[in-house]
């Protein structure tokens, strides 16, 4: 193999997209995989002809031969797993949610930081094609300055069969959805200083909300509203579509569902199907999801080998992730967060 050598810790789940990514990125591949479940690693490693396998993240880095690792678990563990690959000397990915609290995730960011080591947070979802392409367009100015926004994604898909642990945890889908939701948010009209939050659990077989309104401001002096549901039945199911809606001094912007890019202005509206590519490994719905993944590991491999930050560097994620925290402490004390003096 040439090019960069890389290590996945967590082969379950969502490793399964992460791992046919890889092999289409150019630049990199995965040489080694690590999970504590024997048969999760068996299943992994003969389906990608992985030879180097071990039941311990320890023992991996001991051995040493690559140089990045991916995290693939979920949040329990990376914490410990990231501020090993800084031990190490090791670039990391993690995946969302990047940790369990913010003083965490700051810890995280430190350790790499002090370590010299890059740290990329598997935020993908900005990277979606038709969220890269509302970015596009307000960038060649066709609505001139945004001042509202309204980010949302309402579902009824069943998202607990493939990921029964989001069924079981006291925090859902702020933590696990919303979580995305926030960084386009973010990523399409700047930072936020002020965050409003309400919640509900509406389906009475799992523990944590699974439907939250939460109202943004912005640095920039833009409004936004990040709404989103694992309670709602539509006609057609939407999942794991985000819709956007944006107003401008100059225009609007709407991303619809079926992945239509709708720009009105003076000159009149033009429509454009923005929908994701469909990869050789990828199945509806997921493909959206499934495409990102491939973007931002690309991105990963492109700017390690540049020497450049990353979009979803682990210091971009720490306003993310203050996002988070601050809608569950908004919704729990019924008042509006301070985001800049989490920060
Ligand atoms: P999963 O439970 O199916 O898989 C996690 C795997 O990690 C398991 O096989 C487990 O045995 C292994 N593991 C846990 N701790 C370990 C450790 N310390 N050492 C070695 N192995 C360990 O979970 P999943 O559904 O694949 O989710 C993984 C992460 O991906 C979660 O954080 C989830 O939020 C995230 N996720 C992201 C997206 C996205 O679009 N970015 C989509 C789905 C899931
Ligand atoms: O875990 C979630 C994610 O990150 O994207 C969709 C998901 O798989 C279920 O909400």
């Amino acid at each position: 193999m040439t090019g960069l050598k890389g290590a996945l810790i967590g082969c379950g789940f969502f490793a399964i997209n992460q791992m046919h990514a890889w092999k289409d990125v150019d630049g990199a591949g995965i040489v080694a995989i690590c999970d504590r479940d024997p048969e999760r690693l068996k299943i992994v490693g003969d389906q990608f002809g992985i030879v180097r396998r071990y039941s311990d993240a320890e023992a991996m880095f001991a051995d040493g031969g690559f140089d990045f690792v991916d995290i693939a678990t979920t949040v329990q563990s990376h914490r410990a797993l990231v501020e090993m690959a800084a031990r190490n000397k090791v670039p990391a990915i993690c995946q969302k949610p990047f940790a369990k609290t913010l003083a965490d995730a700051r810890a995280m960011v430190e350790a790499c930081r002090a370590a010299g080591v890059a740290l990329m947070v598997h935020e993908n979802f900005r990277w979606q094609t038709p969220i890269q392409a509302v970015r596009k367009a307000l960038d060649a100015g066709a609505i001139g300055t945004p001042f509202w926004g309204r980010f949302s994604f309402r579902s009824g898909y069943d998202v607990f069969s493939g990921q029964p642990y989001l069924a079981e945890g006291e925090r859902f889908i702020i933590e696990d959805l919303g979580i995305h939701t926030l960084d386009i948010a973010r990523y399409i009209l700047g930072d936020v200083s002020g965050l409003t939050a309400r919640t509900k659990r509406v389906n009475p077989r799992i523990r944590g909300e699974d439907v939250a309104t939460i109202l943004l401001d912005h640095e920039n002096g833009a409004t936004s509203v990040v709404d989103v549901s694992y309670a709602t039945r539509l006609p057609k199911e939407p999942f794991p579509e985000t819709l956007i809606e944006l107003d401008g001094s100059e225009g609007t912007i709407r991303l619809t569902q079926g992945y239509g890019l709708e720009i009105t202005n003076g000159r009149g509206t033009t429509r454009m199907d923005v929908a994701p590519k469909l990869l050789s490994w990828a199945s509806r719905p997921w493909h959206n999801i499934q495409e990102s993944v491939f973007a931002i590991e690309q991105h990963w491999v492109d700017q390690l080998k540049r020497g450049a930050e990353h979009s979803t560097s682990g210091a971009d994620n720490l306003k993310t992730f203050a996002l988070v925290e601050a809608a569950y402490d908004s919704a729990a004390q019924g008042r509006t967060i301070d985001v800049r003096a989490m920060l």
